[in-house]
């Protein structure tokens, strides 16, 4: 008994063995951990003293599946594979305790073994496809034998995990202990072992392997993964658990996962996995900088992002209070919560009494006065600056020493907010996207006398609130928004060269957005920027023009697109095709038909290109924040790894010239190729 080696422990209790893992933070399935898995699985089958196993991990949870770092490289046996054969060889009681996060491998190795026990906060899940992966070590065939190829599937298509009471209904689960892990899952061991009962492996269950549903529930569940190779990996490895042998379907999930870990797909998602981590190390805060403890927060203004962003807080069981100008004005802000609450409450994502617990969680002002206990306030007033720097002055005199004051504009200047206070150390922007409850990015916007440990408190708290924080710089529209005007400035350049409004938008679709451009313009209202244009006295000849013609989208059923009654489809409109074209003849712009490609080109370039500044200039720290920004703020679609990924497997040859390029056509002088690409082009390198 004792060390395995480094990674994996054995123990006795008795005639209980316990094989106990430990490989921090997450307990992967690196490669010596498997070799000790196998090694003390060998040892105590031998052993006639031992009646039954308990397998284990040390730390903050059960296996979170294999070790991601190691794919790409050369394997090393013995491999996940060869280890769960091991389990299921295993002619004793096998038992695998769960706490944390059992996903993957690690929960395929635990449905390998005869039983499972877990703590009552343990989560179970198969998150492969997030990588763009499959389950690649019997998931797909085990699953759908324990609690239905129809259940199984959609764990396996959302890649979403489940609490440890609903897999005890379920059936995965055997038994939820109470208190001690190790001792409760002894105590069930030893049952096990007096009782007698027969060991069962989930490999040899048939009864559940019914067809009936599967189709339905594969359609409904992969509709929206558009593009996406592993979600139909996913359902063809399923199908097979109904219709093959168990050994053929586990061959056969082998190759589809031998197939997709090679493959541009994953690589992108894997890249993003990473990124997302890295983005919560910001350079510049001094190891060991504490974040200042939040255990209540305020929100000023309850208007379209004031009363989402509280939702965030409730959702996190912080504390919120929200401050308006009036009850009327506070009164149709929470009455909006409310009704966001009801909408999740109905679509089943949400029980009633969770729903009680968080609106109790929100409190409702109109004096400021009342956020003088907050931890951290985040104004969401109207995107006025003058009116923005009244706001911070008085927080100032009402917010408690300590307390981190955000500022969650778009565009305006956070430095300039924050010399409205005395205290710009405690000042930073917390850019929020719509609707905030939902979209999980948060910009976070150091300004220039931001102290490091207010910066590592929105890091924090961001993450606590369930968002991916990304740290960016001050400047005009920080990264995402700055990036996406090189964007509508090319849009409607192409307009007035001849491309239409449902081309542009299709080719953006097709390469994986959700959404076109101008029916997100449509969505948003053609006549917020409008006022906004007038107001600086500058035209968008295009724009302005449909304004003129109160096209201003969606809540006029018209914009770039056309809209019946109740409907949200953008329908293409002949009287748009005129508008443009006369916007063209008063440009005297000549038209042509303009090919798929290069709208993609043009549309996603020239915000690389301004992704290139924006690293030159070090508003982002990492070519990887970029890309984290856009997956998540901006539908940049994940397998493709984000638009610096994407230039990187483009190569910045290509990019450089192609912008210059487009930048000789059309004498955009912006659009020449940033000095980074030409550098790194020339130096055959890339962003990453
Ligand atoms: N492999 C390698 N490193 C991992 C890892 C993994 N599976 N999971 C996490 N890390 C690192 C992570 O990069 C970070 O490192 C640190 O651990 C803490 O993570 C055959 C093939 C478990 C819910 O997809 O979802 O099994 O930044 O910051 O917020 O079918 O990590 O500190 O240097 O995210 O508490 C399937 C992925 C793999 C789970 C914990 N498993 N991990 O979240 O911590 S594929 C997954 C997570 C597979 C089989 C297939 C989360 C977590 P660093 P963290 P957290
Ligand atoms: P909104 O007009 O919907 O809400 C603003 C609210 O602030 C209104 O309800 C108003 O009554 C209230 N308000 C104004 N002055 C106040 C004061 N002194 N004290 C308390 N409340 C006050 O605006 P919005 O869309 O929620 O935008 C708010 C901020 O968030 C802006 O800076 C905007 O740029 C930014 N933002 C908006 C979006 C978006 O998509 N709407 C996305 C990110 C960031």
């Amino acid at each position: 008994m004792g060390n395995i080696n480094a990674s994996v422990d054995l123990r006795r209790d008795g005639e209980i063995a316990i094989i106990t893992a430990d490989n921090p933070p997450v307990n992967a399935l690196k490669h010596e951990v498997r070799a000790g898995l196998v090694e003390a699985l060998g040892r105590v089958r031998d052993d006639a003293g031992i009646k039954a196993v308990v397998i284990a991990c040390a730390g903050r949870t059960f296996f979170a599946g294999a070790d991601i770092t190691e794919f790409g490289k050369p394997p090393q046996a013995p491999g996940l594979g060869e280890v769960i054969a091991a389990v299921e060889a295993m002619p004793k009681p096998l038992v695998a305790a769960l706490h944390g996060t059992a996903f993957g491998g690690g929960f395929e190795l635990a449905l390998a073994c005869h039983f499972r026990v877990a703590i009552a906060s343990a989560r179970v899940g198969l998150p492969e496809v997030k990588l763009g992966l499959l389950p690649g070590a019997g998931g797909t065939q085990r699953l759908p034998r324990l609690i239905g190829p129809e259940k199984a599937l959609k764990m396996i298509v959302t890649g979403d995990p489940i609490e440890a009471c609903e897999a005890l209904a379920d059936g995965i689960l055997d038994e939820i202990v109470e208190g001690d892990l190790t001792a409760g899952v002894i105590a069930f061991t030893r049952r096990v072992v007096a009782e007698g009962r027969p060991l069962r492996l989930v490999r040899d269950r048939e009864e559940k392997l019914v067809a009936e549903g599967f189709a339905d529930a594969a359609e409904a569940l992969t509709r929206r993964l558009r593009g996406r190779e592993a979600p139909a990996a996913c359902v063809e490895a399923v199908r097979n658990a109904i219709t093959l042998p168990f050994e053929e379907g586990l061959k056969r999930e082998g190759e589809l996962f031998r197939k997709l870990v090679t493959g541009d797909q994953s690589k992108a998602q894997r890249h993003i996995f990473f990124a997302e981590r890295e983005a919560a190390r910001v350079p510049g805060i001094p190891q060991g900088t504490n974040p200042r403890p939040i255990t209540s927060g305020a929100v000023i203004g309850a208007g379209t992002m004031g009363g989402g962003i509280a939702m965030c807080f409730a959702n996190a069981g912080i504390p919120v209070t929200i401050v308006e100008t009036g009850r009327d004005l506070l009164q149709r802000g929470l009455d909006r919560v409310a009704a966001n609450y009801r909408a999740t409450v109905s679509r089943g994502g949400l029980g009633a009494e969770e729903m009680e617990r968080r609106m109790a969680l929100i409190s409702g002002v109109t004096e400021l006065d009342a956020v003088g206990a907050a931890d951290v306030v985040i104004e969401a007033v109207f995107e006025d600056m003058d009116l923005k720097k009244r706001v911070f002055a008085d927080l100032e005199r009402v917010a408690k020493t300590n307390a981190v004051l955000a500022t969650n504009t778009s565009t305006l200047d956070v430095d300039e907010i924050a010399r409205a206070t005395s205290r710009p150390q405690d000042v930073l922007g917390m850019h929020f996207f719509s609707p905030a409850n939902v979209m999980r990015l948060l910009e976070i916007v150091r300004g220039a006398a931001t102290a490091p440990d207010a910066l590592a408190t929105a890091v924090a708290l961001g993450r606590r609130i369930g968002k991916v924080p990304v740290t960016v710089g001050v400047c005009y529209g920080f990264v995402g928004n700055r990036m996406l005007a090189r964007r509508s400035v090319e849009a409607e350049r192409l307009l007035l060269e001849g491309a239409l409004p449902q081309e542009v938008d299709a080719a953006v679709v097709g390469f994986g957005f959700p959404m076109g451009p101008f029916a997100m313009a449509d969505m948003a209202g053609l006549d917020v920027g409008w006022l906004i244009r007038k107001g600086r006295g500058e035209r968008n000849e295009i724009e302005d023009a449909l304004c003129e013609a109160r096209h201003f989208g969606q809540k006029t059923g018209k914009g770039y697109f056309r809209y019946e009654p109740g409907s949200r489809t953008p329908l293409p409109d002949s009287e748009v095709e005129r508008i443009i074209a006369e916007a063209a003849a008063r440009l005297n712009r000549p038209r042509r038909s303009i090919a798929q490609e290069e709208i993609v080109e043009r549309m996603i370039f020239p915000m690389i290109n301004e992704g290139a500044r924006i690293l030159e200039e070090g508003i982002a720290a990492r070519p990887g924040d970029i890309d984290v920004i856009w997956v998540y703020g901006y539908g940049w679609p994940v397998w493709r790894g984000g638009p610096m990924y994407y230039a990187d497997q483009l190569g910045l040859a290509h990019l450089r010239d192609r912008l210059s390029l487009y930048a000789e056509q059309s004498g955009d002088e912006t659009l020449r190729p940033a000095a980074l690409i030409h550098r790194l082009a020339a130096e055959g390198r890339g962003f990453a």
